[in-house]
């Protein structure tokens, strides 16, 4: 308990399952419908077991229970009962999945995820001096906000900042280098996991209250797999603004007080 208590003691919401933004709500919606639906059909399914069992058991060797062919009542009720209920199922799964899956209509900003070995680099684009704003194992996010996030994996002799030609992103031209391991990004209080793979841009949409939460690395890429954590920090707009966006050299100090939770 200790060890679960030192290694999350700073960051809220480690849970596997948060409410920690609009896209988890979705995921937490469609995982507790899955459950209680598993519940009840469960409960049923063993009560009828337990039932048959008790009421038609075998009593004494002579017992020869009714013989019988088909009931046409029954076999229509258990083919239409399960059909329904998983029909019903994979529909809810399916109306949410965009939601989760798809970057949102209207959302302006983009952050590029590099999977490296062993850490992560979040980039927000080029400051108007041209250098890369770059935060390097926490995530900061404007509240309530959709974000696009373009998840690419690099290593060495690969560039983490190869130069970004009119038309690419830097996350196609990290792609394009085609360096590295796959890893995957996975902040599971706000219901978003992607993997990383060399070679490939993934896209994922990402929504935060304000709050920190806890991220980690979920494919094995080495020995340094279990040290690849990193933090997601949602900012009031303002302040992520001037903690980001606010040094014209485009480096971010994370422990300037704009960048602070409760800063100002
Ligand atoms: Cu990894």
């Amino acid at each position: 308990m200790n060890l679960l208590a030192q290694s999350t003691c700073c960051v809220n919401n480690a849970g596997a399952f948060g409410d920690g933004g609009t896209i988890s709500d979705r995921a937490l919606g469609v995982y507790t419908a899955v459950f209680w639906a598993s519940v009840v059909l469960g409960v049923i399914v063993t009560g009828l077991l337990l039932y048959a069992f008790v009421k038609f058991r075998r009593r004494s060797d002579a017992d020869d229970p009714p013989q019988f062919h088909g009931n046409t009542r029954l076999e229509i009720a258990w083919t239409l009962v399960p059909l329904a209920t998983f029909l019903s199922l994979f529909g809810l799964t399916a109306a949410n999945m965009p939601f989760i899956n798809n970057i949102h209509t209207g959302t302006q900003y983009t952050v590029t995820v590099i999977g490296q070995q062993f850490s992560w680099t979040f980039d927000y684009g080029a400051s108007s001096s041209g250098a890369r704003v770059r935060s390097f194992g926490t995530l900061f996010l404007p509240e309530n906000t959709d974000v696009a996030l373009n998840i690419v994996s690099t290593d060495p002799p690969c560039k983490v900042s190869p130069s970004v030609s009119s038309g690419s992103t830097l996350a196609q031209e990290i792609a394009t280098e085609g360096c590295g391991v796959n890893h995957s990004f996975f902040a599971p209080a706000l219901g978003q996991q992607m993997n990383a793979i060399p070679g490939d841009v993934n896209t994922a949409p990402i929504e935060a209250r304000q709050g920190t939460y806890y991220g980690q690395c979920t494919e094995l890429c080495g020995v340094g797999h279990a040290t690849m954590t990193f933090d997601v920090i949602a900012l009031p707009m303002n302040q992520f603004q001037s903690c980001v966006f606010g040094n014209p050299s485009g480096s971010i100090d994370p422990t300037s007080k704009s960048c602070t939770l409760g800063g100002s």
